[in-house]
């Protein structure tokens, strides 16, 4: 009898402990936006009509047989994406001209009234089959503004952009994410089209509810306010959308980049972004590529704030990416692997302490469901870096355990040197990651101070490195 009794008072004190730790910590992700984020780095390919005629947006009236790739290969898309470290590829199935890169039944401006391969070419298909071969997640961005169909600016269109989602999740899906944009003009009649939002929303939750769906204001992940890349400082994954619609209506750039403090819905910001000056193929360009250390302060501003980076590498008129964009690739990739290969705390050479506890293992083991709290007194409790020799350092990344809701509103980093304070890194939210980087320092310790957090302060990861001081942000 006592011993039951003793086993129910150490159960009782599991779950107070563990509901502690999750007690007002706000909305929560789904196990779905859990996944997403650790996708953090995929492919966007814009392709379609404007690669040949060198538009970005097509006025919808192009002749189909515009479209003409002569070498089209999707598995060359994939072996460069793989090469790069990027997670999936997300393809423009429609863009703005209305001309769909599968054979609709839902219009007659299709890859099946082109000349390209007599018009039994399905663009879909292809790289469907390829992003499966080579283990990469895929995705699609479908226009709902459509410069070309007949029946836009009608409610009868709000039925053919429902039917093609339904046609394109049940030939070519699962899709890890799914991307509606906002941009809404007009149509071939110069009419503009009143979306039904709802039943889009509906559609897709009911035949995929396990895709992520992209809108500027979600409903699972949110557009970050801008075309270049970069996240707040602050960044949380929380977001208020009553009252707000997609596109026009959206909530200002400001909020989309940062997210709200007690917003109400877990809506994440992914970093959405074109290798080149445009989203379309255009040769002119081909000496605009960005460089790989542009790539690398991009994602020091994307992932490295808590979001995720969506990087567009357009085909070209073969249908291949071209040698210009997969060096930049390669050249980004060598800098990640680089700078992140090895962090200065994994070996024997530092202590993490949490008072006169030992929190290194869970800390530095990589995964995401070991984590150390810092408890309701947090304001009193610091996590000490301790190295055995004088180490010089130039970067920190830290992680919060989302699964938990995103908790730490600001945070010091402190670098010493012996008890020589070298300088003190204010800052506030960290999310999936903050990646930090500041010029080179010699330290003996680094003590970390959360200042201020929605819950008890929950740290699942920290990692140190010392990477090329060009890549440090300026
Ligand atoms: C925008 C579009 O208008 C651009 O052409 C591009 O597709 C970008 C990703 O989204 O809203």
């Amino acid at each position: 009898m006592k011993k039951i009794v003793w086993i129910l008072c150490i159960q009782f004190l599991a779950i107070a402990g563990y509901s502690q730790s999750s007690a007002a910590a706000g909305p929560l992700p789904s196990a779905a936006q859990l996944k997403w984020q650790d996708n953090n780095f995929y492919l966007f390919v814009h392709f379609g009509p404007n690669t040949f005629t060198d538009l970005e947006w097509g006025k919808g009236s192009e002749k189909e047989e515009v479209f003409n790739p002569t070498a089209l290969d999707c598995r060359q898309w994939c072996r460069i994406a793989k090469a790069a470290g990027a997670k999936g590829i997300i393809l423009t199935a429609k863009h703005h001209d209305g001309f769909c890169l599968w054979p609709s039944a839902y219009s007659k401006h299709t890859v099946a009234q082109s000349n390209w391969r007599n018009g039994k070419g399905d663009v879909l298909k292809e790289l469907s089959r390829a992003c499966k071969e080579a283990g990469l997640s895929f995705g699609v961005y479908l226009s709902p503004w459509d410069r070309n169909h007949p029946a836009y600016g009608t409610p009868e269109y709000n039925d053919v952009f429902v039917n093609m989602m339904k046609e394109v999740v049940s030939a070519y899906g699962p899709f890890f994410e799914f991307w509606w944009d906002g941009a809404n003009g007009e149509g071939p009649n110069g009419k503009k089209q009143v979306y039904d939002w709802r039943r889009f929303e509906s559609t897709m939750r009911s035949i995929a509810p396990n895709t992520i769906l992209f809108s500027d204001i979600g409903p699972d992940i949110r557009w970050v306010g801008n075309e270049s890349g970069f996240a707040g400082k602050t960044n949380w994954n929380l977001l208020d959308t009553a009252g707000f619609t997609r596109g026009a209506g959206a909530p200002p750039a400001d909020t989309l980049n940062q997210g709200n403090v007690n917003g109400a819905n877990w809506i994440p910001a992914e970093c959405d972004v074109s290798i080149r000056p445009g989203w379309f193929y255009h040769a002119s360009e081909d000496a605009k590529v960005k460089t790989p250390g542009t790539l690398f302060e991009i994602y020091l501003k994307s992932v490295g704030r808590g979001a995720n980076f969506l990087l567009n590498v357009p085909a070209d008129r073969r249908g291949l990416i071209s040698a210009y964009d997969s060096a930049a690739l390669m050249g980004f990739a060598a800098l990640r692997t680089k700078s992140f290969h090895s962090s200065l705390l994994k070996g024997g050479d530092a202590s993490i302490q949490l008072g006169k506890k030992n929190v290194k293992p869970e800390l530095t083991d990589g995964k995401e469901n070991t984590w150390s709290s810092l408890g309701k007194d947090y304001k009193n409790e610091f996590l000490d870096i301790r190295f055995n020799k004088i180490t010089e350092l130039n970067c920190i990344r830290l992680k919060e355990p989302l699964q938990n809701g995103q908790r730490v509103a600001s945070f010091t980093i402190e670098l010493l040197n012996g008890n020589k304070l070298l300088s003190s890194l204010e800052q506030t939210t960290i999310g999936h990651q903050r990646i930090l980087t500041f010029p080179t320092q010699s330290v003996t310790q680094i003590r970390i101070k959360i200042t201020k957090a929605k819950a008890d302060p929950l740290i699942s990861g920290i990692a140190a490195y010392k990477i090329d001081s060009d890549l440090v942000e300026k």
